[in-house]
């Protein structure tokens, strides 16, 4: 028996601190020779879903419901569309918009955070086209001039794209300067060292493998404690007015009361 009962997992309304001890892990619809820990979705009232995807060599995912991000934690992984083929490494990332067909095969045991929604789209602007990056090519944006604070944007902000996805690292004592809230929600996986995150009225240490969610208006604040720096992956919708509420996967794309989580936004 491990940890009598313990973690420093929790569950509250307004987020969700997963902590590795926790995981469950099974395939989604499509995967072969690949597992799913699925952090957050619509069930826990999100407008987007994310999961952590363990593969073995060969392992493949099954297809995205919704348009799709790909970011490699480790291994090696292919991103095939059509005849053309990317070979994504630990830090390199992809986005798949809505609808294409694509496979996504790894190539040795490996293991990536993927984010999948339904596209929102918006008048007389086109999706964002597929695309494929590094974050070591990113330039580093101090937040609010902190220069130990560096933010680095995955994606272009240009309207085609209707979220982000930033890397931040706070090098050691780094805080963000003001406890955030704000009707964006977050998906965040923490990649390397740790601190103390403020979740609502809670605090809580956190560590390299952990996921949190916040729903929209979740008071945040971050600090890194320890000698080296502390850096996660946040997930955010973006570029779009808060009318325009994005579908859930299971949704039907209404507005409809059924559908209507606990933590919408409309
Ligand atoms: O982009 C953000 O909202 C980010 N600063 N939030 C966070 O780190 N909790
Ligand atoms: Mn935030």
């Amino acid at each position: 028996m491990k940890n009598l009962g313990q973690t420093r997992s929790s569950y509250q309304r307004t987020h969700l601190l997963q902590t590795p001890d926790t995981f469950v892990r099974a395939p989604l619809p499509g995967m072969k020779a690949a597992n799913a820990v699925v952090h957050t979705g619509p069930a826990l009232g999100a407008g987007f879903t994310q999961y952590s995807a363990e593969f073995e060599s060969g392992g493949e995912l099954g297809p995205a419901l919704g348009e799709r991000f790909l970011y490699v934690i480790e291994g090696a992984i292919t991103v095939r569309k059509g005849k053309k083929s990317e070979l994504l490494a630990a830090g390199d990332y992809a986005h798949v918009p809505e609808g294409t067909s694509h496979r996504v095969i790894a190539s040795e045991k490996s293991r990536a955070a993927v984010i999948e929604k339904k596209y929102v789209p918006m008048p007389e602007v086109d999706p964002g086209s597929a695309l494929f990056g590094r974050e070591n090519a990113i330039t580093a944006v101090p937040l609010l001039g902190d220069p130990d604070l560096e933010v680095r944007q995955l994606l272009p902000e240009k309207a085609g794209y209707d979220y982000a996805v930033n890397t931040m690292l706070f090098r050691p004592g780094a805080a963000l300067s003001m406890v955030e809230i704000h009707v964006m929600e977050h998906g965040l996986l923490m990649l390397e060292g740790g601190g103390i995150y403020r979740l609502d009225d809670n605090w809580y240490s956190v560590t390299a493998g952990d996921f949190i969610w916040m729903a929209p208006y979740c008071p945040q604040w971050f600090a890194a404690v320890g000698k080296r720096p502390a850096k996660y992956l946040i997930y955010k919708d973006w570029n779009r007015h808060p009318f325009s509420r994005s579908a859930t996967p299971t949704s039907r794309g209404g507005n409809d009361t059924a559908n209507r989580s606990r933590t919408a936004r409309s």
